[in-house]
């Protein structure tokens, strides 16, 4: 039955392709990316494109380009990690929905922050490759070549809540350092606009418990070990100094 519905989705889909394009169909949404050439850079996402992206899910350009956050992030590291690791993720996720046309519609933060109601048999797919797409549109889009400073109205909130710029650098960091295997350290947010740092395993989001992040560190080996081997530590300090800050706040100003 539900094969059913799945192959009757398909002949669609071919159908209103153009008959060129048709011949190369996929049977699944796939997004192809040439991994290793130079890719034009993109520009930084709005908060909508980043939460409320839908089905099929594709693969946004970085907003600079392979080699922009160089010397801190390489070029070879960041052209792997989002042509190969982040694709992989948006693929993964298109294939474990297609089918479940509720599912379909629904956006990618509504998915991941309603996890534990989806059907069973997605969960686990959605978990790690909902979560996997998320957490790194976020990664890619709160980065910026030469770092930034805190508005004035975030520092406000940032004091308020850690005492300092310096006292949440420090908590970021060491829940970085505490992530045993791979996971990644937040800064986030509650419903009432406080701010948290929290650390997830593996693709983990924060939404799922509640807290919507604003910006957060990927210490899966895949983000750093060409360049910083074993010193996690280094790569972590290193991300802290290309915050993209504004682009945190327009996250905040949408939640709080
Ligand atoms: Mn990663």
């Amino acid at each position: 039955m539900v094969q059913n519905i799945i192959s009757r989705k398909k002949a669609l889909k071919f159908l209103t392709l153009g008959s060129a394009s048709a011949f190369f169909a996929p049977t699944i949404v796939t997004t192809a990316y040439a991994v290793n050439e130079t890719h034009r850079a993109g520009s930084f996402l709005s908060f909508n494109d980043i939460f409320n992206a839908a089905y099929p899910f594709s693969l946004q350009p970085l907003p600079y380009a392979d080699d922009a956050l160089e010397p801190y992030i390489d070029a070879k590291t960041m052209n792997i990690h989002h042509g190969r690791h982040h694709n992989g993720y948006i693929n993964n996720l298109n294939r474990a929905l297609e089918g479940y046309t509720e599912l379909e519609s629904m956006t990618l933060s509504e998915l991941v922050a309603g996890l534990n109601e989806l059907p069973e048999e997605v969960r686990t797919a959605v978990r790690n490759h909902g979560g996997g797409h998320l957490n790194h549109v976020l990664f890619w889009n709160t980065m910026i070549p030469g770092g930034s400073d805190p508005t004035d109205s975030l520092k406000e909130v940032i004091d308020r809540d850690f005492g300092s710029l310096d006292n949440l650098k420090e908590k970021l960091l060491s829940e970085a350092g505490r992530v045993f295997g791979s996971g990644w350290s937040w800064l986030a947010a509650d419903e009432s606009g406080r701010l948290h740092v929290v650390r997830t395993p593996n693709q983990d989001c924060p939404l799922t418990d509640g807290l919507t992040p604003l910006t957060g560190v990927d210490v899966w080996e895949h983000a750093y070990y060409l360049k910083y081997q074993n010193l996690r530590g280094e790569y972590v300090e290193n991300w802290w100094d290309l915050i993209h800050w504004e682009k945190v706040s327009e996250i905040y100003e949408k939640i709080a």
